[in-house]
Order: structure tokens, then sequence, then C-alpha cells
């Protein structure tokens, strides 16, 4: 059976380009860059290269810092517990403000500070599923809050936050401000200069670049102690031999990623938008939030009577990969933490479905989609209905 993959929030395919200018980096030029021989020193230009594309991507300048690590999760983490050691334990400064939707990795991180002592604010969303500056307004104090941390877009709802008015706000407050911009990368323009963030994080494999490498952007002049120490590796920003594979991976999935982004907002939007039609089209559904403000790749999608899970488990006996929200949650069955924070409604938390686009989506498999999803919809209905 053909299998059609629409969870490209969760993860996306590596880029094939991006494989193969990974390749020699296992099976020739596979040196510790660190090493002073030729099998050392051969790997830095290409380093190099990977590094200017990341900076060149997100508009950094020279003397902005890029940590490379392992992954989103390891960059939040970073940011998060080290401004605890860096702000709160030598300031009077000790609350952060986070919101109710973002990522695990950012609201177990803040659970954990707050078990050490620490006051964290959730700020929740609004109707439209966003949060409002004014909410971020009242909330922060120069005196008492040491960050903010806002995701730049949603991974469940696709929703982008209005993240150059929210760090503008911190910025004029003197409070570090952090944005976890893995659903944006290659979605939404990304320009440190235009947008006064702190601290931003991005992960390789959410861009068709590969897993376990993603990055930390610091700006020039702002501290942060390593959540790892051990060598040398990154100036002492991060210690451990670094992934020299993923880092070329990941520069080059980064440069792809701005080329493409046109094509993400036109074909990419205009396949994501006929699927949204089609849904909305089909008796009791709805799409989370407006399409205009959400990511173009992504639908949140409900369809009344009908389990998210066993929605997925129908379309996936149909080759279709979709998603009730994030992977990282979906071995629980509470209803999406997400919708919750939205406030739309027990039932519709429970149904809702995600669906992710990418640049490697064909229209044939959009339409093949909208056929499974209006079989499985059709028979999970008749079965609740049979069980009334
Ligand atoms: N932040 C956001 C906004 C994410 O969407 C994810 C992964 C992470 C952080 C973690 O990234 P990693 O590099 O540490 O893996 N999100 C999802 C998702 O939505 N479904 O599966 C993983």
């Amino acid at each position: 059976m053909e299998r059609i993959y629409l969870d490209n929030n969760a993860t996306t395919l590596v880029d094939p380009r991006v494989k193969d200018a990974m390749e020699p980096f296992f099976s020739q030029m596979y040196g510790n860059p660190n090493s002073l021989h030729s099998f050392g020193s051969e790997v830095h230009p290409y380093m190099r290269i990977a590094l200017d594309r990341l900076y060149a991507g997100i508009n950094a300048k020279d003397s902005d810092d890029i940590v490379i690590n392992s992954c989103a999760t390891e960059g939040n983490n970073t940011v998060i517990k080290g401004v605890y050691y860096e702000i709160v334990r030598n300031t009077k400064k000790n609350e952060i403000v986070t919101t109710q939707v973002e990522h695990p990795c950012v609201i177990h991180s803040c659970q954990f500070l707050e078990g050490l002592g620490i006051k964290v604010i959730y700020l929740p969303v609004n109707n439209d599923g966003i949060v409002d500056p004014d909410l971020l307004k009242e909330q922060i104090d120069p005196d008492k809050t040491a960050l903010v941390s806002i995701m730049w877009a949603n991974n469940e709802t696709g929703l982008i936050f209005p993240i150059k008015e929210l760090a503008t706000l911190c910025k004029e407050n003197g409070v570090l401000f952090h944005t976890d911009a893995v659903q944006t990368i290659g979605k939404l323009k990304v320009d440190v200069q235009d947008v006064p963030v702190d601290f931003l994080t991005f992960s390789a494999h959410k861009f068709h670049g590969p897993k376990g490498v993603g990055g930390l952007f610091i700006r020039n002049g702002v501290k942060v102690p390593p959540l790892l120490h051990g060598g040398e590796q990154m100036g002492g920003k991060r210690a451990g031999t670094i992934n020299i594979a993923g880092l070329i991976g990941m520069g080059y999935a980064m440069e792809l990623a701005v080329e493409y982004l046109e094509y993400e907002n036109t074909e990419v939007r205009r396949l994501r938008d006929k699927m949204e039609d089609a849904i909305l089209s089909l008796k009791d559904t709805l799409v989370i939030g407006a399409r205009e403000i959400r990511t173009p790749n992504t639908i949140l999608a409900s369809f009344k009577g009908v389990e998210g899970e066993a929605l997925i488990w129908d379309l996936n006996q149909r080759g279709i990969a979709a998603s009730t929200g994030s992977a990282c949650a979906s071995e629980s069955l509470e209803p999406n933490p997400t919708l919750v924070a939205m406030n739309i409604g027990e039932e519709l938390a429970h149904t809702g479905i995600r669906l992710s686009l990418s640049r490697f989506t064909t229209e044939k498999e959009i339409d093949l989609t909208l056929l499974a999803i209006q079989k499985s919809v059709e028979r999970l209905r008749s079965i609740s209905m049979s069980n009334i």
C-alpha cells in the first residue's frame, strides 16, 4: 500500500540533497574537528559553510552566537535552566512568564524550576488561540520577571503568535525574551534583526534536515551558562563532540528552507487550503483557528462525534499518517492540552486531528487523503450512532 505522510509537524523527510551532502562526513571526513591532525582540520571549512548558512537563514550577526546542540528540547532546557542559574540566583528576579500551550520541553522545564521555588506564570491563549500582548503586559514586572518564553508558532494548531510585539514589549521592559521557533523555520520569515529576541531555538528535523541536531541563537551580550559542561566545544557554550554530519545537513536544510519559503506560502498553502475547504464541506466539521494566522502547512480539524484517536487509527489502516496533536504527548489519552487551553470544550478537545503538509506533499496525496477521511469519518460515525 502506498503511504501518505501528513505529520510534518512531528518530523519531516530528510531532503535527499541534504542526505547526500551529509554522507562524506560519515565515510571520509569523519575526524573530530578538535583534533590537530588533518582528519580533524579538514572538516573546519565545511563547518564554517554550514554555520554561515544558519546565520544567514535567521539573519544573525557574526557577533551573535548560534550554539549547535542536539535538538530543540536541549535548546529550550538550556535557556530556561540557564536563566535560573544566571539571573534568578544572582538577582531579585525570580519569575518566568510562559504560556499554557508551549511544547512539553518548555512546560516541564518551567515546572522543574517551580520545584526550586521560582514563580511561573502560564498565560492562557485567547479565543483566537493566540497570546494577547496586553495580557503579557499585565504580567511582566521589570523588577521580578527573569524571562519570558513564548513559542513563535504552535505545533498543534499552527497558530502564529505576535512575536515581534511580544519581544518588543519585553525589550522595552528590560526582560529577556526567548522564542521556540521550531515550527517557524521554512514556513515564515525568521529575521532576528527585525524581531528583538534574546534567544531562539530551532531543530533540523522539522525542516527536512536530520534528527538529533538543533541550534540555539543567543544575541550578542546575553549571557547564559551551558547546560552540558565538559570540553571547550562551541566556545565553552555547549560541551560534547559536535555532530558534524548533522551540522552540515542542518546548514544546507536551512538554506533550502529559506529558498522554499515562497513555495511553502503559495503551493503548500494552496494544497492545505484545498484540503481544509473539503473538510469543512463535510457535515459537522470544524477547523481550529483562522487560516490567515496559521502556518501554511497545518490543519487541526475536528469531526463531531469522532474520537481523534479512532480516526488516526482508521486513517493509518488506509496508509495515511496524521496525528492527534504532538507525538510527544500522544501516548496519553488525556484531551489535547492546547485545545483545553483554548477553551473549546471537552468534546472538541477529544476530536482534534492534526494534518501537517510539507513541500514534498503532492496534489494526488491530498485527493487520496480527502477520500480516506470521508470514508473513515462515515464509518466511525456509523459505529458511534449504532452504539447509542
Ligand atoms: N518545540 C516545538 C514547538 C515542537 O513542535 C517540538 C516537537 C519540540 C519543541 C521538540 O523538538 P525536538 O527537536 O527536541 O524534537 N514537536 C512535535 C510535535 O508536534 N509532534 O511530535 C513532535
